[in-house]
């Protein structure tokens, strides 16, 4: 089992599904604008097409690229990095670096608020914004703040990229202000069987936690 986790390598890559998928290359199949030429009559001359191609008032190509940081620590020699970059309303990318683990896989969540005053505790549960029960990332049916598991290597360092649709940057579902927590113990994703399964995962204590904030784009 250790040469197994040791085996791992450290940069886990979380499984791809519709609402959380794997980082593919930046590719946007949406095109911020359509042509201006689309719809134009064939009977306009070259003369009236040079100018029916000059648009009446500049043209405004809006990427509102938003990013943020969450800075994890603790009362344990667990500490990490976690940032996210969301282009539009689209998905959010998180990039997360842990170290101070336990080789093997621990719970990785979204917690509803940004309180830190009594630890990790005062983050409160998982955010939960649609009032479901907890599971996998790639389930419909999960907590938004469900993120699975990070793995660490034999070094005890947990690297990952995830990209998600339910911890957006901006709107009612936003989680700036809210905090990321890494676990002691593997998150079993809702299917364990345990009393705390469709709440927590079982994911055991809470290691590590950090407030998500603004940061310059
Ligand atoms: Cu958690
Ligand atoms: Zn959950």
């Amino acid at each position: 089992m250790q040469a197994a986790l040791a085996a791992m390598a450290a940069h886990t890559t979380l499984s791809a599904s519709p609402s959380h998928t794997l980082l593919s290359p930046f590719a946007n199949p949406n095109p911020p604008f359509q042509s201006s030429f689309h719809g134009l009559s064939r009977k306009f001359s070259p003369q009236s097409l040079t100018l029916a191609a000059t648009p009446s008032k500049p043209l405004t190509i809006v990427a509102a690229t938003k990013k943020a940081v969450a800075v994890l620590k603790g009362n344990s020699a667990v500490e990490g990095v976690v940032t996210l970059t969301q282009e539009d309303d689209g998905p959010t990318k998180v990039n997360v670096r842990v170290t101070g683990l336990t080789p093997g896989p621990h719970g990785f969540h979204l917690h509803e608020f940004g309180d830190t005053t009594n630890g990790c505790i005062s983050t409160g549960p998982h955010f939960n914004p649609n009032n479901l029960t907890h599971g996998a990332p790639e389930d419909e049916v999960r907590h938004a703040g469900d993120l699975g598991n990070i793995v660490a290597n034999a070094d005890g360092v947990a690297e990952a990229t995830i990209v998600d649709k339910q911890i957006p940057l901006s709107g009612p579902n936003a989680v700036v202000g809210r905090a990321f927590v890494v676990h002691e113990l593997e998150d079993d994703l809702g299917k364990g069987g345990h009393e705390l399964s469709l709440s927590t995962g079982n994911a055991g204590g809470r290691l590590a936690c950090g407030v998500v904030g603004l940061t310059p784009i």
